[in-house]
């Protein structure tokens, strides 16, 4: 009886920490998946697996790059940063854009959620003489992802 009711305690404490670690968000928080760069000079949509990957499960993105009028922008160097800015932790792993797979989709590779929470990425993209970046913003929950 007593080991049920120590253990309904610690329940009831996770539950009360990840509602705390939810709340606690910037409201003002962008979870698009598609947006202009932070310049304007290209059009990036980030899109995840289809099967939502679990915690800590090694996964891949794509990430579609495009000119304003639409044309996809190929031969592009992108660059891959970021983490969990409220941990000041970076990602477990090193995720990199590996290669090109359609014109103007990339492959990102490499990528892993840790755990739950807020987690940003962070893509600096040059294509010729033009560079931008690009930041994204995902809120990983135990269920999957928040839209
Ligand atoms: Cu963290």
């Amino acid at each position: 009886m007593l080991r049920r009711s120590a253990v309904s305690t610690l329940a009831a404490l996770a539950v009360t920490t990840l509602t705390t670690a939810c709340s606690s968000l910037p409201t003002d928080l962008d979870l698009s998946l598609r947006h202009p760069s932070s310049q304007g000079k290209f059009m990036v949509q980030m899109e995840p697996p289809a099967a939502w990957p679990a915690i800590n499960q090694m996964h891949a993105w794509q990430v579609r790059v495009h000119k304003p009028d639409g044309e996809p922008v190929s031969k592009a160097a992108i660059a891959f940063d970021g983490g969990m800015p409220q941990h000041m932790h970076g990602y477990p792993t090193k995720p990199r854009v590996t290669r090109e797979v359609a014109p103007g989709v990339y492959a990102l590779e490499g990528m892993k959620f840790s755990m739950t929470g807020w987690w940003d990425m962070r893509l600096t993209i040059q294509s010729g003489a033009v560079t931008d970046d690009a930041v994204f913003n995902v809120v990983v929950e135990e269920a999957g992802m928040r839209r």
